[in-house]
């Protein structure tokens, strides 16, 4: 998808921008956000303020200028409210931000009744490209076609944000133009190694023994794996639930599954379940089932009950979505 000229006259003719990404922030929220501010920044205005509800998680604050983002947003009205990589005001985590124009960049399904939102109705030179396989791209596009030159920190961001939205250039919307871009950025100083090692190689010490805890659980039946994590192994690790960000990852890695799940024991008799489909299972509409929600591939939802119960309902809801998908 092409920038319009809309958005680019919106950005050319103000001065002054806030740019939010979502609650629990990942490595494309914040590498957008990030970038953006950078590249506004050097086109001659000082005034960007980069925003985050949550802050930035301790695994990416080695992104350059992670230090600049705040928590709350500015008193004073902006010229121009920047969303990115999402595309409500409710998944920024604020009820207002006040800005004379509102533009949104992202790569996220809009809801389905978004049109009458007045959200919608006031940005009009915004970008949505669910094609897209990072909001990180479409930063980039913009950069690009304001003229604005990629330097290492720019780079550094929207690497980053490609690399975590792309499952590190392994899921299916790993796209010509994705890998065509990282090579742009890795030309303008982004360092895939040392971007690496800080996201998929510096895990501390306790998360790991979380881990081993929790995957000592992993069992499979009728094409799903799953492992768990109760609040026990939380307290003899000293974890919390930001440790086990990723680990339903691990049983999605077992030959021959079409479904995994982490089931994490949030109080006695309650469940945060994540959902990961290796491909042809909707695990949206499973979660959706039990209330909560997510994309094709990945999503989460709470169910009360014993593990056992817990499992049960779920197994049988999986179940039937491999027998329909048949
Ligand atoms: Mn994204």
């Amino acid at each position: 998808m092409k920038i319009s000229s809309k958005l680019l006259n919106v950005i050319r003719q103000n001065k002054s921008f806030l740019i939010v990404g979502h609650i629990n922030p990942e490595g494309d929220a914040i590498g957008s956000v990030l970038a953006l501010a950078l590249g506004l920044k050097k086109m001659g205005n000082n005034n960007t303020y980069p925003l985050s509800k949550d802050g930035v998680p301790e695994i990416l604050k080695f992104l350059p200028s992670s230090r600049t983002i705040k928590q709350t947003p500015p008193k004073k009205e902006v010229d121009v409210l920047c969303i990115v990589d999402c595309n409500t005001l409710e998944r920024t985590g604020f009820k207002e931000l006040k800005a004379k124009h509102t533009v949104i960049i992202d790569h996220h399904i809009p809801p389905d009744d978004a049109d009458k939102s007045e959200l919608y109705r006031k940005s009009a030179a915004s970008v949505i490209d669910t094609g897209a396989a990072a909001t990180g791209m479409l930063i980039y596009k913009l950069l690009s076609a304001l003229k604005i030159s990629i330097d290492k920190n720019i780079a550094t961001n929207l690497y980053t944000a490609l690399l975590v939205d792309t499952g590190g250039f392994r899921y299916s919307n790993t796209s010509p133009e994705a890998l065509k871009i990282a090579c742009h950025l890795i030309q303008a100083g982004a360092r895939p190694w040392d971007i690496a090692k800080e996201l998929y190689e510096s895990i501390p010490f306790k998360s790991m023994k979380l881990l081993g805890l929790s995957l000592a659980t992993l069992d499979k039946k009728d094409g799903i794996a799953w492992i768990t994590a109760a609040t026990d192994m939380f307290k003899k690790t000293g974890t919390t639930y930001e440790d086990s960000e990723d680990f339903v990852d691990f049983p999605r890695k077992v030959k021959d599954i079409e479904v995994a799940v982490f089931f994490r024991e949030d109080d006695k008799n309650v469940f945060k379940l994540s959902l990961r489909s290796k491909g042809r299972i909707n695990v949206e509409k499973i979660a959706k089932s039990f209330g909560g929600g997510g994309h094709f591939a990945a999503a989460g939802c709470k169910i009360k009950g014993t593990l056992q119960e817990v499992q049960k309902k779920v197994f049988a809801e999986v179940r039937k979505a491999i027998k329909d998908a048949k």
